[in-house]
Formats: structure tokens, sequence, C-alpha cells
């Protein structure tokens, strides 16, 4: 297993369109295993194969939601205002998924993307839909998704298509959010 290099804008490698897996093998294992590895180290919830430069429809997600029965943990800072929770870990593989039947109805939330570093912005996408997709073994499943789940597996696959969620932005909110990110890097 390897942590891998995250792509960032404005890579062009972001921009291909990755195409299906063919061969259900032991180096998609490993491409998997690389990718949840990366996908943690970065404390990011999801993870396309593109963003490590790997143009394939391969995507892996765990949200890392607080478990509601566990109590919050004490890290020695009262107030520190964060959720000391710990998380259930829920880590899913979605190989070749296809959004099935998007719901009608649009919900916003503030997304992120690891391939556009510390910048957040409200993003439109339906609600809710259904998923068709294969496991790392090649057998199909298909499940509705909604909440959390429904938005990150949406921005996944839009980087399948080589879409970031800044192209989902008006063109003066996606200028303003590159030239945060550059304005960023420049004092870094
Ligand atoms: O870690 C991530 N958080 C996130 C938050 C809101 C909506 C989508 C995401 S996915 C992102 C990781 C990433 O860039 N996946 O492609
Ligand atoms: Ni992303």
């Amino acid at each position: 297993m390897a942590i891998r290099e995250i792509l960032e804008v404005p890579d062009p490698r972001l921009k291909i369109i990755s195409k299906p897996v063919e061969r259900f093998d032991a180096e998609l294992k490993t491409l998997v295993a690389d990718m949840f590895e990366t996908m943690y180290d970065a404390h990011g919830i999801g993870l396309a194969a593109i963003q490590i430069g790997v143009p394939l429809r391969v995507l892996v997600i765990d949200l890392q939601e607080p478990d509601p029965e566990a109590a919050p943990e004490d890290c020695g800072d009262h107030g520190c205002g964060h959720d000391h929770r710990p998380v259930i870990n829920n880590p899913r593989v979605f190989v070749n998924p296809e959004i099935i039947d998007p719901a009608a109805e649009l919900g916003s939330y503030q997304e992120g993307c690891l391939s556009v570093p510390d910048i957040y912005a409200d993003v439109d996408r339906p609600k809710a839909c259904r998923v068709r997709w294969h496991d790392v073994e090649g057998n199909l499943h298909e499940e509705a998704l909604e909440g959390l789940f429904a938005v990150c597996i949406q921005h996944e696959m839009d980087h399948l298509d080589g879409i970031l969620f800044i192209d989902r932005l008006s063109r003066l909110k996606r200028n303003m959010a590159l030239k945060k990110l550059d304005k960023a890097r420049k004092a870094a």
C-alpha cells in the first residue's frame, strides 16, 4: 500500500474522462487500497482514481460520520469547538458506477475537494439518486442514496467525467475561488 500524490487544479489530468475498468484483478485491488490510504491521509471523505492520476472509473467513499452512540472524547481543550466523537468507518468502493434516477428535487451542500484545497462553496445537486456499480470482484450492486452519501457520490462521479465542483459554480464564483486558491499558494 502507498499514499499517492493528489493532483490539484489546474492539472490537465483532472479534465480526463476516465475509462471503465475491464479487469477485476489484483492491480485493481492495489489501486483501491492506495486510494483509501491516500484519502484517509488527506482527511477526505471520498476520492476518485483520477485524483491520483489513474484514469479509471473507480471511487472510494468513507463518510466517517461521528458515532451517535459514543460519548465525546476529551481532547484536553474544553471549548475547542471540535466534535471529538469517535467516527464510524464505512469504507465503500464503486467500480464503473452509474447514476440511474436522480431526484427532481435539488439540495444545496457546501462542498470541498482535495484537488481544490481549502476552497468551499455551495453546490446544488439532486437530493437523492439510485446508483448501480460493480465491487472489486466484479459483482453488480444497486442502492438508493440520499443525504451526504448522495452528495459525495455525485461529486466523485463528476471527477470520472473530468468535472470539478467549481465547474458547477457561476463564472464569477469560480473565478473568485481560483483567485483565492492562487493567493493562498503564493502566501505559502
Ligand atoms: O473530502 C471531501 N469532502 C467533501 C465535502 C463535501 C462534498 C464533497 C466532498 S468530497 C471531498 C474529497 C474529494 O475531493 N473527493 O473527490
Ligand atoms: Ni473532489
